[in-house]
């Protein structure tokens, strides 16, 4: 897990050149302070979490659906300005857990908070509030760090919707601030960025200007093939689906315009894991029609990503119970690295 910026010397405490010799005509001018930490960004499932941390970053790194419990371990989107560094942490969605996946799921949520030097949590403003939101505010009762109220998805509910919300919200928690946002029109981002900059502590880069994801290349297909089986499937499917890439190889093709040159080819082998026969069928379709287009949605995203051709393999495999099997979930949670 990360660790938090704190751990690191701050910025002010950084090397000086003891005997730098200046010209006295030269007024000293104070050094840009840089700011670095992490930001949790937590909430019930299906609020917009990652929707948030794609827009915070201006390109994807977490799939979104419409399904609950999309994510399922935290992925790091840093975010590098002149201003400093923010390392924005998306967690899975905040549950109750039945199975180990989802108390892994929660303990990711539970670490998140404890290393961050702010945290959001989002809420739906389309969504009624109800016991799980307590059950979120009752966790947050235990973090120390400022909590950032995040009222999201405001460009679908009626303006004089918002205010109530805030009144409810204001009495319930001391946030810090309350702030409406929509992830997916980008609306009010700027002002939340102003201030968690604003908020983090006093310290060096713990990232490359380069860095914007902790991912693997393999963890990302993975969750890609995983986003598309979201979009096609429903009821308990989304909750027994699982991605494992088995092998990624690359090769040279030869390249039949150009003769005696070569382009890059990536072969991809990839195991659907899912709770149940019936599963299975219902996955890979008639005649193989639905996890055909799968496959062929997910090589386009997957080709677009790498920029040049790939294959794409899927074999759906029946492992029962893998929602509580530690050996999967360690195959599955370790391909993300790390
Ligand atoms: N209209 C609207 N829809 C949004 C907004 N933000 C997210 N959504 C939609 O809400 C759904 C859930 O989005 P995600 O980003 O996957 O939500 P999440 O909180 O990461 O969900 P989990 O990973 O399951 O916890 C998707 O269908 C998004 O398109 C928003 O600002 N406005
Ligand atoms: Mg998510």
């Amino acid at each position: 897990m990360p660790k938090t910026a704190k751990e690191k010397p701050a910025a002010k405490k950084a090397a000086k050149p003891a005997a730098k010799k200046r010209s006295p005509a030269k007024k000293a001018v104070p050094k840009p302070v840089f700011k670095t930490g992490y930001v949790a960004l937590v909430g019930r499932p299906n609020t917009g979490k990652s929707t948030l941390l794609n827009a915070l970053l201006g390109q994807k790194v977490a799939i979104v659906s419409d399904k609950p419990q999309t994510t399922r371990v935290s992925i790091l989107g840093i975010k590098t300005t002149e201003k400093g560094q923010i390392v924005f942490v998306d967690n899975p969605g905040i549950h109750k857990p039945l199975h180990t996946l989802n108390k892994r799921m929660m303990n990711f949520v539970y670490s998140s908070l404890e290393t961050s030097d702010a945290v959001c949590l989002l809420i739906d403003a389309t969504e009624k509030f109800g016991h799980g939101d307590e059950y979120v505010l009752e966790i947050l009762r235990r973090v120390k760090t400022p909590v950032f109220l995040l009222i999201n998805k405001v460009d679908i509910v009626r303006k004089d919707s918002i205010l109530p919300i805030i009144d409810r919200y204001k009495d319930l928690f001391p946030f810090r601030e309350i702030i409406p946002i929509s992830a997916l029109k980008g609306t009010n981002l700027d002002v939340l960025e102003g201030f968690l900059t604003e908020i983090m502590p006093e310290a060096p880069k713990l990232y490359s200007d380069e860095e914007i994801s902790d991912q693997t290349e393999r963890f990302l297909f993975a969750e890609i093939v995983r986003e598309k089986i979201l979009a096609h499937v429903t009821e308990e499917l989304p909750f027994v689906t699982a991605v494992y890439i088995e092998t990624i190889e690359k090769k040279e093709q030869a390249d039949w315009n150009k003769p005696g040159e070569t382009r890059p080819l990536t072969l991809i082998r990839a195991s659907v894991f899912v709770e149940k026969d019936n599963h299975r069928k219902i996955l890979i379709g008639r005649h193989g029609s639905l996890i055909k287009q799968i496959g062929i949605e997910a090589r386009q995203e997957i080709a677009e990503y790498v920029g040049h051709k790939i294959y794409l393999e899927l074999q759906v495999r029946v492992r029962e119970g893998w929602r509580d099997s530690e050996d999967v979930l360690d195959l599955i949670e370790g391909q993300k690295g790390g």
